[in-house]
């Protein structure tokens, strides 16, 4: 019996062992629901204290509850492990390690070639590779098919190579693990249906395509659509505060036509481990060809400098007072990334920090889930207490995220001015509230102080 039809049945009889590479945010809700689904599944991380939690029924990510975490353990079918020896036992790998950018931009795919070193010495003949990490089309044919054919392997008969986009959203309510559609694709055609039967069992709706190029290419287009269009809609933001028209109200009034318009919002630029990455793996690629991508580059430039035009207008605001950046007292209301997360990657609101730094002012924030982090100097800089009182001595707030558990009421009735960069007190109506993609220039405002 060949490799392919010695898997097909191992899968068929959910015999077949399956390990996870990357204990993270995307690998361990994968785990839990391969475990779940009935497999027998090897969770490989290289952090030690990963490891030792999961082992302990300890579970580190947000989408994952104890209970969960408890109940696979106690199948006896989850083997968390730092050992990269149990590849020789295993059926499957799916590869779920970061792809983060370098210094100067560039993909840094070295996690990814870090996995494959370490599981080439191991990896007996006929395993199942299934790479998950988002990255630019033509990593799976480079990074991994050559380095096997390399060895005299041929895909599709001595193993089977597919690659499937992972598209986890962590504290996503609606869409989870198990019935978020999942795209896949094969370097062979039988390497597309080993993939497509074992993620079956997990997986509601899987969804099969001719080539890894094409799923790799389809998971940077969903993400820099999301980049290009959130760009578009801060340009229009930026033209309503020149042409004094509340842009959050233009786009309320857009978003009730029923089809052909998707509703994005301004922001303060854009924050995660996804949108500011994702394109910038297309555009790094698509350069190899000759090809340069105006829109991704123009939309990582305008994201890129909203914290810019946010300090601009912080200024535009104390300016109604009469008042400068240069030893205003601000407080940023919101560091992580995106509402109710602790998050902190790429946040805007770390580089708003830094901005109002360099500007003189004496700058703090409120965050009540991200409570530290590091800045530009090294120092840890921690979230102020949320003390009504102690809130009034601001000069000027600055709303960077809109939590769930702010005090909008209490917040707006403190009189302190707010540049409010997410509309999240829409329902005040007050003179010292300025939004985003509203004008706060003098001559606009009846209430400034002529001096
Ligand atoms: N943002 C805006 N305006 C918008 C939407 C987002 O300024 O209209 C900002 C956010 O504040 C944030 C950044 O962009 O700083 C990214 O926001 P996001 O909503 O895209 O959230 P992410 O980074 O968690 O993106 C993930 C992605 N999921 C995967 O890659 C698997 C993305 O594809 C999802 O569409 C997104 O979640 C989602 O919709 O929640």
């Amino acid at each position: 019996m060949n490799f392919y039809s010695q898997l097909i049945q191992k899968i068929d009889e959910k015999k077949a062992n399956i390990g996870v590479v990357g204990m993270g945010y995307v690998g361990l809700p994968l785990a839990v629901e391969m475990v779940k689904s009935g497999f027998t599944v090897c969770g490989i991380d290289l952090s030690e204290d990963k490891i030792n939690q999961l082992k302990k029924g300890h579970s580190y990510i947000q989408d994952v509850s104890h209970e969960e975490m408890e109940e696979v353990i106690s199948s006896n079918r989850f083997l968390p492990t730092t050992d990269y020896e149990a590849v020789k036992e295993l059926d499957a790998i799916s590869i779920c390690v970061p792809t983060p950018l370098s210094e100067n931009q560039d993909p840094d795919t070295s996690y990814i070639t870090g996995v494959i070193n370490s599981i080439k010495p191991h990896m007996k003949k006929g395993t199942l590779i299934t790479l998950e990490s988002t990255t630019y089309p033509g990593t799976t044919e480079e990074l991994i098919l050559n380095e096997f054919t390399k060895m005299g392997y041929e895909a599709g008969k001595d193993f089977f190579l597919c690659y499937s986009p992972e598209r986890v959203d962590p504290g996503n309510e609606k869409y989870n693990t198990q019935n978020m559609p999942k795209v896949i694709g094969g370097t062979t055609e039988k390497c597309t249906e080993l993939g497509v039967k074992l993620y079956s069992h997990y997986v509601g709706n899987v969804v099969p395509v001719s080539s890894p190029k094409v799923a790799e290419m389809s998971k940077l287009l969903e993400n820099t659509f999301r980049s290009i269009n959130i760009a578009f809609v801060n340009e229009i933001a930026m033209m309503c505060e020149r042409m004094d028209i509340d842009v959050w109200e233009v786009i309320d009034a857009a978003a009730t036509k029923p089809f052909g318009f998707m509703k994005f919002q301004p922001g303060p630029g854009i924050g995660g481990h996804c949108i500011p990455l994702d394109p910038m793996y297309l555009s790094w690629k698509a350069k190899g060809y000759r090809f340069y991508s105006k829109f991704i580059d123009l939309a990582q430039s305008i994201n890129n400098n909203m914290p810019d035009v946010v300090v601009s207008k912080t200024s535009q605001v104390l300016n109604l007072d009469g008042k400068s950046i240069n030893r205003a007292n601000i407080l940023i209301l919101g560091m992580a990334y995106k509402p109710n997360v602790a998050d902190l990657r790429e946040s805007p609101g770390l580089y708003l920090y830094e901005l109002y730094k360099e500007n003189g002012a004496n700058v703090q924030y409120l965050d009540p889930h991200a409570q530290s982090f590091i800045d530009d100097s090294g120092d840890v800089v921690h979230s102020v207490p949320y003390i009504e009182d102690q809130l009034k001595q601001y000069d000027c707030m600055v709303l960077v995220t809109n939590h769930g558990d702010f005090d909008y009421d209490q917040l707006a009735n403190l009189g302190v001015p707010i540049v409010d960069t997410r509309n999240a007190f829409k329902d005040y109506d007050q003179q010292h509230i300025h939004k985003l993609g509203t004008s706060s220039k003098v001559f606009d405002r009846q209430d400034s102080v002529a001096l």
